[in-house]
């Protein structure tokens, strides 16, 4: 059981009882709906509220606020809006009021012979713009469904979401300050600080990485100004690489002549350095390096694990798939647990980073089904039949089974 939709999920009514406040100013939660919900692993029972700018999310932390889309959204369209998508910080120092004409990103650092510093209102009025529909997915996505259970954020499966993106390729700012032949890393920080002083979210690229004309620096997410908590007013964007580089509130990047060995680089965010990011359970891996691209996922969205359907009654059945950026080129459908495979059909290719749809026809006799997806992208890489473990609890993309009962 991998997920459910909400129909299946038990929504209970919440107690009375206040949240802590949050670095939002004099904001404090509303219980609009008063729900819960209870994904499916242990200890899943989880509060829905509707933070600013945000319809009732799954709160796993209030403090700072982390986020995780509601499950039925991903059947509503193939764009995750911005009211509905997750949200993820590691520190509880958000900043306070942004100006997002005013708001200022530094570029500097010791391979690079201009620095220089330019507004938002600058870089949107003197840099020609670009347009990308991409996935963000969080490391962690899924991380709960680990077993055995690993230590961190406990998400199901909706730390993940598709949107349009326009900004400033990064190459094109970079370019201004003029890196030198030393340039070796790229870092980035934003305004949100560790509470203490210390742990302050940085994170880095390798330059030819940042250069590759595709990294950007977004102002505009789903033809709106980006959410508050999805990194107002400028965010980096790295189509097909884990939320980690997704650097939010944007406001300092350095082009170094060294590797950038800061916490959320080292010893955070790493993965097995071997083919499949993964070791036995309970192991650790005897080198990592640094969590890069998506792999491939597929998802069943418009059947909720443990519905029950009218035997004998066609089912239009349909979900999503994505990878790092080679692009999805087949997915694969069971509706026997697994052992029998037919291909479904592929929706319009809306680009190589985005989600793309499948469908396939489904008529149940009367029993339980248990049905399956999997993906491949155009590199030929896939899903594994069973889930791969590491210690960190990141990159899950297991094949998900959704049971169904006809009658
Ligand atoms: N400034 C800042 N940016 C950040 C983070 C953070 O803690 N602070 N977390 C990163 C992580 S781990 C993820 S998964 C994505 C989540 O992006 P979202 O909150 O817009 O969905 O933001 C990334 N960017
Ligand atoms: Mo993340």
């Amino acid at each position: 059981m991998d997920h459910r939709a909400p129909s299946r999920r038990r929504i209970l009514a919440a107690g009375a009882g206040a949240l802590a406040t949050t670095a939002l100013g004099s904001w404090r939660p509303a219980f609009a709906d008063d729900q819960l919900v209870d994904l499916p692993m242990d200890n899943g029972v989880r509060r829905l509220v509707a933070y600013p700018e945000k319809r009732p999310m799954i709160v796993l932390t209030s403090r700072p606020p982390q986020l995780e889309t509601p499950w039925d959204v991903f059947n509503q369209g193939l764009i995750t809006p911005n009211d509905a998508f997750f949200v993820r910080y590691h520190n509880a120092g958000l900043p306070g009021p942004i100006d997002g004409d005013a708001h200022a990103i530094r570029i500097g650092g010791n391979a690079v012979a201009k620095p220089f510093s330019i507004t938002v209102a600058e870089l949107r009025s003197q840099f020609r713009p670009v347009e990308l529909l991409a996935v963000n997915q969080c490391s962690g996505n899924s991380r709960g469904l680990f077993n055995p259970r690993v230590q961190g954020g406990q998400l199901a499966n909706g730390a993940m979401g598709n949107a349009r993106w326009v900004g400033v390729p990064l190459k094109d700012i970079l370019a201004r300050a003029e890196p030198t032949n030393a340039a070796r890393q790229v870092t980035f920080d934003g305004l949100d600080n560790g509470v203490f002083g210390g742990g302050d979210f940085v994170k880095a690229l390798d330059v030819h990485h940042a250069m590759d004309g595709e990294v950007m620096v977004a102002y505009r997410m789903n033809g709106e100004d980006i959410p508050f908590l999805n990194g107002f007013p400028v965010k980096l964007v790295v189509p097909g690489h884990y939320g980690t580089y997704w650097v939010k509130h944007l406001s300092d990047i350095q082009v170094i002549d060294h590797e950038f060995d800061g916490f959320w680089m080292k010893p955070a965010y790493r993965i097995p350095d071997n083919d499949c990011a993964c070791v036995p359970p309970g192991q650790a891996p005897a080198a990592t390096r640094p969590i890069g691209r998506f792999n491939v996922r597929s998802f069943i969205t418009s059947v909720a694990d443990g519905a029950r359907v009218r035997a004998g009654q066609a089912l239009a059945v349909r979900g999503i798939a994505f990878d790092g950026g080679q692009g999805i080129s087949e997915v694969a459908y069971s509706t026997d647990g697994g052992a029998t495979w037919r291909e479904a059909r592929l929706g319009t290719d809306l680009g190589r980073y985005s989600f793309r749809e499948f469908t396939f026809g489904f008529t149940p006799a009367a029993g339980t089904h248990d049905l399956r997806v999997r993906a491949w992208n155009r590199s030929g890489q896939s899903q594994p039949m069973e889930a791969l473990w590491n210690p960190a609890g990141y990159m899950r993309n297991v094949v998900e089974s959704v049971k169904l009962t006809a009658a």
